[in-house]
């Protein structure tokens, strides 16, 4: 029996014996590293189908860019990306949980009609209505932490002591969530890597990814192809950043990290293989 679960409705995922991968099917036309590759439904939900193939245990669908700088979308835009690709992912993998990638209650109950399994919400509930809809339906729900809004986010974001203030912060949103009848098993946390954060800001709170794990929530960690793994390197175009991404995940799975939010789901994969066996005790020893 793995030591700790993360609920989504019908499904349960062990935590602990390894590092699940979340797999990102963005369906926008100005996401920051692969905006506008996925528009067609058709080609998001083979491009999902293939994330499956090459071992994502989930499938993560984002209709709205919340890139530095991007401008809101309307739910009804938002509906309209989102729904079809959600509906076409539970029918082709209907064994791997798709979560939905919205701040929006109206576009998450409507995915979670469509299938989908988890709400991925990057304001953590900020909407007085995300909690009754997670609850009602059972949903897993992830929470992670922002400072402010996209469009704003990344001018001179400052905190006294980051790591301290985001594991308060998300400690403090676990409380609501649970007050609002979400149960620990259902809920993720996420430090929100690259949301509000300057490199430093970043850096210390992946150093700090095990002080989550207490909060006794999944933990999750997204850093695939940001900004600041491309200000460490050099490499300009997100396409280019994948060794440095594979090195977080790598690191975040010996932090105790449960999930990773990445787009290079077969390297990613191989990579946690290896680091998961170093890593993590193999049951029963
Ligand atoms: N990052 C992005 C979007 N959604 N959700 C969670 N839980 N954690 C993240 O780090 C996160 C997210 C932005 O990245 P993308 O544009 O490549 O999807």
């Amino acid at each position: 029996m793995p030591d700790r679960v993360w609920r989504c409705r019908d499904r349960t995922l062990a935590l602990g014996e390894r590092t699940l991968v979340m797999g990102i099917v963005n369906v926008t036309p100005d996401s920051f590293s692969d905006g506008g590759r996925f528009l067609s439904v058709d080609d998001a939900v083979r491009h999902g189908a293939r994330l499956v193939d090459e071992g994502a245990d989930v499938l993560d669908v984002g209709g709205e860019s919340t890139r530095p700088g991007a401008d809101p979308v309307d739910a009804d835009e938002e509906l309209r990306r989102v729904i079809p690709v959600i509906e076409g992912l539970s029918k082709a993998s209907p064994d791997v949980p798709v979560s939905v990638d919205t701040r929006k209650p109206e576009v998450a109950r409507a995915a979670l009609e469509a299938g989908a399994r988890i709400v991925n919400d990057v304001t953590a509930g900020r909407d007085g209505a995300m909690f009754p809809v997670a609850e009602a339906s059972s949903a897993g729900i992830v929470l992670m932490h922002m400072l402010g809004e996209p469009q704003t986010m990344q001018n001179e974001p400052r905190y006294e002591d980051v790591a301290a203030e985001v594991h308060e912060f998300l400690r403090e949103r676990i409380e609501a969530a649970v007050f609002a009848g979400i149960p620990e098993e259902r809920i993720c946390i996420d430090p929100g890597i690259g949301f509000g954060k300057n490199v430093e800001h970043n850096l210390a709170l992946l150093r700090s990814v095990s002080a989550l794990r207490p909060l006794g929530a999944a933990v999750m960690v997204g850093a695939s192809r940001k900004g600041f793994i491309g200000v460490l390197t050099g490499a300009e175009d997100p396409a280019d950043r994948l060794e440095g991404s594979l090195a977080v995940s790598v690191l975040a799975a010996s932090l105790g990290a449960d999930v990773v939010r990445v787009h290079d789901v077969a390297a990613t994969v191989r990579a946690l293989k290896v680091a998961d066996a170093i890593v993590r005790e193999p049951s029963g020893a």
